[in-house]
Parts: structure tokens; sequence; C-alpha cells
């Protein structure tokens, strides 16, 4: 949290207000509305700062039947001064979202108005080229900038091994090799940690990044691992997400560890993260080709001849129909159900009358 002192002294743009937000207020809402930015997210209120007010404001809904309508961390919001009641939430520069684990199938709101996003990964076992193309896949659907942090370098003999695999995935990609306890190590983040930037940390449990977090804050407020005293496996130490203030004048997003990120609405994201089988794909000889066995497959020909690796064309296959999945409408999803409800029905109807008892 940040002192009143200091939020004072702080303007909207410093909150990383940009003219993107400025140009959605009516003449109507300006000295009548206040924009804050939602700090954390709780079951019964949200937390919010900007130059104006910070403290909680009631829960609030847009539309309860759009998921997406729900305020998240870093979203903008208008409130009324007097009640704290929320009146809309401002237009978004960038959404992360997934799947929510279980059944509900839910989509979870991760965050939003994010610039960069951190990808955390260790040099050691959690070190997985599969998980940091979905994380990949979500960065570019957003439009948002990836940088891939490989934290616990300290482990390892050999953290460029992790650096060059990782800066493989795409071209350009920007990697960094970091001790995530020592601020010496992380000085390669500064360019995205300018005043009123935002960023977003994600990756698996326990690769570190409430370790990066507090380093980069220059304090341990947030738990982590090593300091919590219950330590349990496979436990996630950090259970919330919420908005940091970094000394650098930016803004930082820890996000508890994900055991699992299921994709959704990424299409476009995903055909960029592996556009290189989505252009081989473009040159098959058939329009609805499905790279098997068909002749003038351009995807098996790179395959033989060694330039795509038959594992990447796998993994992009798993990441597409999962996304498929997930990204189905409840409507859809309930179409396809009733229609085999309806074959259920029918093929019974059909048993029966074999049987004679119809
Ligand atoms: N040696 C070493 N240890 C690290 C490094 N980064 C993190 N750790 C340790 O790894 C453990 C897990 O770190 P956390 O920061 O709690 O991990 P997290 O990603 O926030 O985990 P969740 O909150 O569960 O998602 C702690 O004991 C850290 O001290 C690093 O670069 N080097
Ligand atoms: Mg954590
Ligand atoms: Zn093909």
């Amino acid at each position: 949290m940040i002192s009143q002192n200091d939020r004072q002294a702080l303007s909207l743009t410093d909150y990383g207000w940009t003219p993107y937000f400025q140009s959605q207020l009516d003449m109507d809402d300006i000295g009548t509305l206040t924009p804050v930015r939602i700090t954390a997210v709780h079951r019964g209120h949200l937390d919010a700062v900007g130059p104006d007010y910070a403290g909680p404001i009631p829960p609030f809904t847009e539309d309860p039947e759009d998921g997406d309508a729900v305020p998240t961390v870093g979203d903008w919001l208008l409130i009324d001064p007097q009640s704290k009641r929320a009146r809309r939430i401002l237009g978004r520069t960038s959404l992360f979202k997934r799947r929510a684990a279980g059944s509900g199938r839910r989509t979870q709101l991760i965050a939003a108005n994010v610039n960069t996003l951190l990808i955390v990964s260790s040099c050691n076992q959690d070190f997985n080229v599969a998980r940091l193309e979905r994380y990949l896949a979500l960065a570019r659907e957003a439009q948002v900038t990836p940088v891939i942090v490989l934290t616990k370098t300290d482990l390892t003999d050999t953290p460029q091994d992790y650096a060059r695999k990782a800066r493989g995935l795409l071209p350009g990609l920007l990697v960094e090799t970091v001790d995530a306890r020592d601020k010496h190590s992380l000085g390669g983040l500064d360019p995205w940690c300018a005043t009123g930037q935002t960023l977003a940390v994600v990756g698996s449990s326990g690769v570190g990044k409430s370790t990066l977090t507090n380093t980069l804050l220059g304090t341990e407020a947030i738990a982590t691992q090593g300091i919590r005293e219950d330590d349990a496996k496979g436990r996630h130490t950090t259970t919330g997400r919420a908005l940091h203030r970094l000394p650098s004048g930016a803004w930082l997003i820890d996000t508890p560890g994900m055991r699992e990120l299921q994709l959704t609405d990424v299409q476009d994201g995903l055909d960029e993260v592996f556009a290189d089988v989505v252009d081989l794909a473009a040159q098959c000889r058939f329009a609805d080709c499905s790279h098997e066995t068909e002749p003038g497959c351009a995807v098996q020909e790179a395959i033989d001849q060694g330039r795509l690796a038959p594992e990447r064309l796998k993994r992009y296959r798993k990441l597409v129909a999962e996304e498929r999945f997930n990204s189905e409408s409840l409507a859809e999803r309930r179409a396809r159900f009733k229609a085999f409800g309806k074959m259920v029905k029918s093929s019974m109807k059909a048993k029966k009358r074999r049987r004679g008892d119809l």
C-alpha cells in the first residue's frame, strides 16, 4: 500500500492514466465522477487508489451475464465520490484471463491495463517450453510486451542454455536471467519499470514471482515460500493478486502461481506464437490439410527436412484444441449438449423399438 503523503503527490498519469482513458470520459463525468485504479479484489470489496480517493469500494459488476464486465486488478473505474460506488469500468488497453480450474469453467480475469508481462520460470525443473508458449500466447493476444525472466541462475552452471532455448521461441523475444533475490541482477528490467508503466508477473508456483516483486519493491512486503512457516510443498504462497507501486514509479501485479493455465480466447495470440507452423500450413496443397498424410503437406515436409520440430507441431495442436474447447460460448456448448442429448434419446428409442418396447 502507498502512504497518504505519496498518494497526494501522485498525479493520474503516475497511476498509469493515459489519453486512452481520458478519451472515454463524457462531459458529464468530468467533475462528477472520480477515476480510481483497482489494486486488489476481495470477496466483499475492492481496493482502489487514485489522486482523489484511496480505500475500499463496494463490489461492482457492469453486466452479470458477461464474465469480462467485473473489475480486476489494474482496472480503471469511475466512482461516485460520495458513495464510493463504481459507475463504470473504463475500456482496457489489455486484459489477461484464463479458464478457471474446475468444472464450472468460468473465465477468471487475471489483470488489466498491463504494459509488460513478466513470464517467470526458473533455471531448473520448472523450465518448460510448452508452458512458456502458453504464456506467450496470452501476452501476444493482449498485445502486451512479454519478457521472459529466468530465475535461480545461481542454482545452475548453465543459465545461458536455458536462455537460448527461451529465445528460440519467438524472434526478438526478450529473455533475462536473474537471481530474483539480488537487485543487481535485475537491471535488465529497468526499461519496463518507468513511472506509470504497469507490469504483471506470472508463472508457476515457487519460481520466485514474489521474491522478484520484493526485490523490485526493495522490501520484504510479500510472503515468499522461504519465509512462510507452515511451508508445505505444492501449496501456493501467494493467494491473491495485488498491484504494488515500485520505487521507480512503475506498478507491478504479483499473481499466485497457476497450476493450470487454461487458455481461452487467444486464437490470434497462438497463431502469432506459432507463426512458423501457421505459415507452413498456408503452403499445403489442400486448404483443409490435417498435416498428417496428405500429399503436398508443407508442414510434414518441413518436419522431414528438420526445419520444424515435430514436438512443436504437437504442442501447437494441443493448445489450439484446448483454446477452441475453452472459448466455446455457453450457448454453443448448450447446443452441442442438446444435440448430443437428442442423439442419445433417439438411439435409445431405436433400441427400445428393436426390442419391441415401443
Ligand atoms: N536460489 C534462488 N532462490 C530463489 C530465487 N528466486 C526465488 N527463490 C526462492 O524460491 C522460493 C519460492 O519463491 P517465491 O517468490 O515464494 O515463489 P512464487 O513464484 O511467488 O510462488 P507462489 O506464490 O506460490 O506462486 C523461495 O524460497 C525463494 O527464496 C533465485 O533466483 N535463486
Ligand atoms: Mg508468490
Ligand atoms: Zn499440411
